[in-house]
C-alpha cells in the first residue's frame, strides 16, 4: 500500500476512532454521514472502504501529520482534505508535535447584527485562538482540515453561506492565522479592516466544492454577459498565497445561451492567451459560455460550432459592467443574464 493512502487512512481512523468529542463520539462506532462518504472518496487512490476498517491499536498508525523529512523520503504525494462538520468539536493533531488540537465551531448570540455568528476555534493545551466569520449560524457551512500543502502541518479550510447563496471562503494555518489568497481583480472580496495587504484578502467569493490532487476546487460566481458559475483550482504556492492553478473559470452551463443581437467581433481560441484570427458572430447566432478568465475574456461555442473568445474591458465609468469594442456588453445581446 502506498504511503500516501496509508497516511489519509491514518487520518480518517484518527477522526473516527480517537478523536472527536461531540455526541457521536460517545458511540462504539460513528457512522459516517454522506457528505463525509463522499468527502473521504476524494482521493482517487484511497479505498473508502478501507477507510473504515479498524485498527488494533489507533496509536500504531494515526501517526498524522507526518514531518516533512518523512514525506520527502516517500516521495509523497499530493495533498488532501477532509471534512471535519460533522465531528465538531474535534480532537486532531494539527500542527504534529504529538499533542491534539481541539476545532471547534461556537455560535455569539447577537454577534452579527443581532444575529447569531459562528466562530471557528482551535485550542491548544490552555491557549486557545478564535476567529469569527462573516456567516450568518443556520446558514450551510463546511469545514475541513489536511495538510494541503505537505509542510507537515494542517491546514483548516472552510466556506460558508454569507447571504443567499454569496458564498465566502476562509483559509487558516493549524493556529489559525489566515492563509491569504491571491488579489484578483474582480473575484476576491477584499476588506481593509480584515488586514489584506497588497491586495491579498483573507476571504475568498465561492464555495468549495471539494480538494483533488493537492488542490482546492473551488465554484465561483463571474459576471461577465451575464452572472455564470464557474469552477477554478487553486493551490497554496511556495509564497504561502492561495493562487489559481487553472487559468480560467469553466462554466458547466451546457444549454445557457446568449443569442447576438447586432455584428461584433469575436476571435479565434485556439491558443489561449494569445487571441487567433477575427471572424464575426452575428445577428441571430447563439453564443454558448465556456469559460471565462474573469478580467478580460470569455470563451464560447456557437450553436453552429465555431469556437472563439470574446476581448472584453471593464467600464471605468461603472455604468455597464463591461464593454465589447468600446460600446456596452448589452448592446450585442439580446438579454444578458445577470442575477442579483
Ligand atoms: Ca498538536
Ligand atoms: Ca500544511
Amino acid at each position: 500500500m502506498k504511503r500516501s493512502t496509508l497516511l489519509f487512512i491514518s487520518l480518517c481512523l484518527l477522526l473516527l476512532l480517537s478523536g472527536c468529542q461531540g455526541a457521536a463520539a460517545n458511540e462504539a462506532a460513528p457512522v459516517l454521514s454522506d457528505q463525509r462518504a463522499q468527502e473521504v472518496q476524494i482521493r482517487p487512490e484511497a479505498d473508502a472502504a478501507a477507510t473504515l476498517a479498524p485498527v488494533s491499536s489507533p496509536g500504531s498508525e494515526a501517526s498524522w501529520p507526518v514531518t516533512s523529512t518523512e514525506q520527502e523520503e516517500e516521495d509523497l504525494p499530493l495533498g488532501y482534505c477532509i471534512s471535519i462538520r460533522d465531528n465538531l468539536p474535534c480532537s486532531i493533531d494539527l500542527d504534529g508535535d504529538g499533542e491534539p488540537e481541539i476545532v471547534d465551531m461556537t455560535t455569539q448570540p447577537g454577534a452579527l447584527d443581532g444575529c447569531p455568528r459562528w466562530t471557528v476555534s482551535v485550542k491548544k493545551g490552555a491557549q486557545e485562538r478564535t476567529f469569527q466569520t462573516d456567516i450568518l449560524e443556520d446558514m450551510p457551512f463546511d469545514l475541513w482540515v489536511g495538510d494541503l500543502d505537505e509542510d507537515g502541518s494542517a491546514e483548516i479550510f472552510f466556506h460558508g453561506d454569507a447571504a443567499s447563496d454569496d458564498y465566502i471562503v476562509y483559509a487558516w494555518r493549524s493556529d489559525l492565522t489566515p492563509i491569504l489568497f491571491e488579489p484578483d481583480d474582480r473575484l476576491v472580496r477584499t476588506d481593509p479592516d480584515e488586514g489584506g495587504s497588497d491586495g491579498k484578502s483573507p476571504v475568498f467569493s465561492g464555495y468549495i466544492e471539494g480538494f483533488e490532487d493537492g488542490h482546492i476546487v473551488i465554484e465561483g460566481v463571474v459576471d461577465m454577459l451575464g452572472t455564470h458559475w464557474g469552477v477554478r483550482t487553486f493551490a497554496i504556492g511556495d509564497d504561502g498565497i492561495i493562487g489559481p492553478v487553472s487559468s480560467v473559470w469553466s462554466f458547466e452551463e451546457d444549454d445557457r445561451y446568449l443569442t447576438v443581437a447586432q455584428e461584433l467581433t469575436a476571435y479565434g481560441a485556439k491558443v489561449a492567451r494569445d487571441p487567433g484570427e477575427a471572424f464575426t458572430l452575428t445577428a441571430g447566432e447563439k453564443v454558448y459560455p465556456l469559460a471565462s478568465d474573469g478580467c478580460a475574456r470569455m470563451w464560447f461555442k456557437t450553436g453552429g460550432g465555431k469556437t472563439g473568445v470574446l476581448l472584453l474591458t471593464p467600464d471605468e465609468d461603472g455604468m455597464v459592467m463591461w464593454r465589447i469594442d468600446g460600446a456596452p456588453e448589452a448592446e450585442f445581446f439580446e438579454f444578458l443574464p445577470y442575477s442579483g
